[in-house]
C-alpha cells in the first residue's frame, strides 16, 4: 500500500470525536477568536484615550482569549478532529466612555459562558464524557470571567467620572499580566 493511503487510513480509523460536537467546537473556536478581536479593539480604543492601564487589562484579555482558542484547537486534533477556521466579523471600534465598554464587556461575557454552557449540555447529549470533562475547565473560567469584570465595571460605577479616581484605576489595571491559565490541566 502507497505511504499516502496508509496514512488515509490511520487518520480515519483515529477519529474520535463526536461529529455534532466536532461542529460545535470548531464554532466556539471562532466565537473565542471574535472575543479576542473584540478585546483587541477596546484596547486600541483606551490607547487611543491615554489609558494604557486599561489597554494593558485588554490586550492581557486578548492573549487569555487566544489560549482560549488553542486549547479548543488542540482538544479537537487531540480527538481526530478537523478544525475548519471561518472568517471572523467585524467589531465595535467606538465607545460612550470606560464604562460602557466595561458594560459590553459583562454582556458578552454573559453570552460565551451560554455559549459554553451549551456546549456543556451538547457533550451530555451526545454522552461524550472526554469532551464534558474538558468543557469544565471553560464553565470554571467563564465564572472568573464574568466576576473580574463586574468588579471593574462597578468600580467605574462609583467613580462617576471622576479624573482622578479614573487615573488611579489605570494604574491599577497596568499590573495585570498575562498567566497561560490553560496549561495548568
Ligand atoms: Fe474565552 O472567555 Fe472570554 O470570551
Amino acid at each position: 500500500m502507497e505511504t499516502g493511503k496508509i496514512i488515509f487510513k490511520i487518520r480515519r480509523t483515529r477519529k474520535m470525536l463526536n461529529p455534532r460536537l466536532e461542529k460545535e467546537l470548531n464554532e466556539q473556536i471562532n466565537a473565542e477568536y471574535w472575543s479576542a478581536y473584540l478585546y483587541l479593539s477596546m484596547a486600541a480604543y483606551f490607547e487611543n484615550k491615554n489609558l494604557p492601564g486599561f489597554a494593558n487589562w485588554m490586550k492581557v484579555q486578548y492573549q487569555e482569549e487566544i489560549s482560549h482558542v488553542l486549547k479548543f484547537f488542540n482538544y479537537v486534533n487531540e480527538r481526530g478532529g478537523r478544525v475548519l477556521l471561518k472568517p471572523i466579523n467585524a467589531v465595535k471600534t467606538e465607545w460612550e466612555d470606560e464604562t460602557e465598554v466595561f458594560e459590553d464587556t459583562l454582556i458578552h461575557e454573559r453570552k460565551v459562558t451560554g455559549l459554553i454552557n451549551n456546549l456543556t449540555n451538547i457533550s451530555l447529549e451526545e454522552k461524550d464524557h472526554a469532551t464534558h470533562n474538558m468543557l469544565q475547565w471553560y464553565v470554571a473560567e467563564q465564572v472568573e470571567e464574568e466576576s473580574g469584570v463586574d468588579e471593574i465595571l462597578q468600580q467605574l460605577k462609583m467613580l462617576e467620572g471622576n479624573k482622578h479616581g479614573l487615573l488611579m484605576l489605570d494604574r491599577e489595571l497596568k499590573q495585570r499580566t498575562f498567566i497561560d491559565e490553560t496549561i495548568k490541566q
